[in-house]
Order: structure tokens, then sequence, then C-alpha cells
């Protein structure tokens, strides 16, 4: 039988792309969609500003109402791109309302061990009435009362096809 040319390079790509998992008997492949229209891309995740700036609470309530999670940056690189590319200031989901001093920084579920609390300031401060919500801009992380409208970023991952 004779192939078209057209079918076997796409048979090689199809091959290429397989990925097996060690010990697994299944064998998958998945392709990386990009992310919806309004959403920008960074790796294989999503991001959009609200448009309206929102207390943390609310913030993250609208978030999951677009069927994503308030952004919690997990590197400088990350960070660098929303700065760069989204806006300069923005809030993250990392907070100290539970136990005072104790910051809580989840990326969905994810438990996030970078820090990058600005220095300078002495950040976290709970300064005046008390601060239990972080924020990001260009010279670290400060906190500020959750009840500040802050600008907003929230994040989900990019669409993954699975064949
Ligand atoms: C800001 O406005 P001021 O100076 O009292 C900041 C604090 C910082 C402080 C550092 C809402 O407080 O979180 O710790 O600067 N407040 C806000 O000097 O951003
Ligand atoms: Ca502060």
């Amino acid at each position: 039988m004779i192939l078209p040319k057209r079918l076997i390079v796409g048979l090689i790509s199809l091959c290429l792309m397989i990925r097996c998992t060690g010990g697994n008997e299944r064998c998958g492949a998945s392709i990386r969609g990009a992310c919806p229209p309004a959403w920008s891309q960074w790796g294989d995740k999503c991001y959009k500003q609200l448009s309206k700036d929102l207390p943390w609470a609310e913030a993250k309530q609208e978030c999951i109402n677009m069927g994503s999670v308030l952004v919690m940056p997990q590197s400088q690189e990350e960070t660098d791109f929303l700065q760069k590319n989204l806006v300069p200031y923005f809030r993250i989901n990392c907070n100290d309302l539970q136990v005072e001093g104790t910051w809580v920084c989840q990326d969905g579920a994810t438990d996030v061990e970078y820090r990058n609390w600005r220095v300078e300031t002495g950040e976290p401060n709970n300064d005046g009435r008390g601060e239990d919500c972080a924020a990001a801009d260009e010279t670290g992380w400060n906190d500020v009362p959750c009840e500040n409208h802050v600008p907003t970023i929230c994040k989900r991952p990019a669409p993954q096809l699975h064949f």
C-alpha cells in the first residue's frame, strides 16, 4: 500500500508526541492548546486581569466564577511575565488571616514556598490597623489590608488536548 507523504509525516509526528510513563501499560499523548481569547499565555498557564480592583474575598470569588483561581506566582519569572504583560501591581493568593504572622500562599490547592517580601520597609509589617493580604509590585511583596481594592489577576491551566 502506498501511503501519502502527509500521512507518514503525520504518523511520525504523532509517535514523537506520545509519551509513555514508566511501568504504566497505557500510553497517552497531549497537545497544549491556546488560551481563550482575552487570556494571556505563559507556558501552560493562562492569565486575565479583572476589569475591577476588588477586595481579597471578592477577588478570590470572581476568579472562581471565571473557572480560575486568584494568582499565586511560583517564581520570579512568572511574576516578571505578569508585571510586564498584565499589570505591575497585583494581589497574590497569600494571607495570614488564620494565624497572624503565618503566611499561607497557595496556587490553587498547591502550597507555594516561594517568597519575595520587600525588605526595605520590613514587609510583612502588619501596618496600621492590620494587614493580612499580600500584593506584589516591582519592589517585592507587601502586606496590605484585605479590604483594599487591589488589581487582580486570575490564573487557569491552558487547555490540554488528550488522546
Ligand atoms: C504603606 O501608606 P503607608 O505608608 O502607611 C503600605 C504598607 C507598607 C508601608 C511601607 C495600603 O503604608 O503596607 O507596609 O507603606 N500600605 C498600603 O512603608 O500599601
Ligand atoms: Ca505592609
